[in-house]
């Protein structure tokens, strides 16, 4: 047959695992620390993802696995009865409204301090490498400590604090499950050379390097099937103070082996991408795109233009949207309607209550 493939926009349906999403808009994954008591989700923010069901699909804020893995104020976590009890709520009025949902599963690692740490414990690393810059917590910002490395005893421990988020995120009701692979988070820290200095087989060489990140996926799959399963690297992220050597050989190696899950998707966030050099020498990301054998999501800076014409030109299959959904709970219909779009107010983006959360106007009642 000769027919002409029709051009792909956000509004062209698309595949990810066993769902069909009606448009290529995904919510990006975005801490708002307005987390309840005991970092559980509560009624603000059952509507707050209740107002964007619209998305082709939403990916939540990073959520903590584990009391370890915290490193914030006021963030979720899917550890507790209560948390998993909180996300139903969640999940519940997201798929009333039709939309999909996934859980991004989280582990800070280093990035944490003492006073947010069970019983007051170092915050624990690949490597005992302190990163620049300060913890927030409680009682306000602190410098960061240095972190205890891993013993390597204590790595399948790690792996089933992910095993366990990932089987309560399936308790809550949630479609699937993002790995927070990025941002110098504790899979980043052992992938990227900046972070880990081990010797055994979790640092050195990439092989080595990766490994963690692997099992981790290897896990996260057993429990939920690789295709309800996606991942996010970070490439070119000096957040969190990361570099590597090279970027592009550490990501090109870990795009390739994780082809061999069959996963839902691999996000890639662009950040960083404008301050070149920063996490170490730049690549062309599209390489990634063009190594990964599945579904790709893009992510940092598109608005309605740049997005299509990045589907149009294949360099992408679905496009996240972090600030622009936060500030417009309807962002799927001003896409649609090239409507005028609501400005973030950037003073309101971590913490506080319904303001600048849930009270974004929409164009029409919702
Ligand atoms: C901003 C503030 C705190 C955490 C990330 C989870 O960068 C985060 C985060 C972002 O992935």
């Amino acid at each position: 047959m000769n027919t002409t493939p029709e051009k792909i926009d956000l509004f062209t349906p698309a595949q990810v695992g066993p769902y069909t999403l009606p448009n290529r808009i995904v919510m990006a994954p975005l801490t708002r620390n307005r987390a309840g008591e005991g970092n559980v989700p509560q009624p603000l923010n059952v509507e707050y993802y209740a107002q964007r069901a619209t998305a082709g699909l939403i990916i939540t804020e990073a959520t903590q696995v584990s009391p370890q893995g915290v490193g914030y104020p006021a963030t979720p976590g899917i550890h507790s009865a209560a948390q998993i009890e909180g996300w139903r709520r969640v999940t519940d009025a997201v798929h009333a409204r039709g939309g999909k949902i996934f859980l991004q599963l989280w582990h800070v690692g280093r990035i944490s301090h003492p006073l947010l740490q069970p019983d007051g414990a170092l915050p624990v690393a690949p490597s005992a490498v302190r990163p620049e810059g300060q913890a927030f917590t409680y009682e306000g910002p602190k410098d960061f400590v240095t972190p205890r490395a891993l013993d390597i005893s204590e790595i399948p421990g790690i792996i089933e604090q992910y095993c366990s988020g990932a089987q309560n995120a399936l308790a809550a009701g949630f479609d699937g499950v993002e790995i927070h692979g990025a941002n110098g988070y504790l899979p980043d820290q052992f992938l990227r050379d900046g972070s880990n200095q081990r010797t055994d087989a979790y640092g050195g060489p990439i092989e080595n390097r990766a490994r963690l990140m692997l099992e981790v996926t290897e896990a996260v799959c057993a429990v939920w099937g690789a295709e309800r399963v996606g991942i996010r690297l970070s490439p070119l992220q000096p957040f969190n103070d990361m570099r590597d050597a090279n970027p592009e050989a550490t990501f090109s190696y870990i795009v390739e082996q994780l082809n061999r899950f069959g996963l839902g998707y691999l996000h890639v966030t662009e950040a960083g991408k404008d301050t070149p050099g920063a996490a170490g020498p730049a690549f062309d990301l599209h390489k990634l795109r063009r190594i990964w054998k599945g579904v790709y999501m893009t992510n940092a800076g598109y608005d309605l233009a740049r997005a299509n014409a990045a589907l149009a030109a294949g360099e992408t299959d679905l496009v996240a949207f972090g600030v622009l959904f936060l500030a417009n709970p309807d962002l799927p219909l001003r896409f649609a309607r090239n409507a005028p779009l609501n400005a973030p107010d950037p003073a309101t983006f971590y913490g506080g209550g319904a303001g600048g959360y849930t009270d974004y106007p929409f164009l029409e009642n919702p």
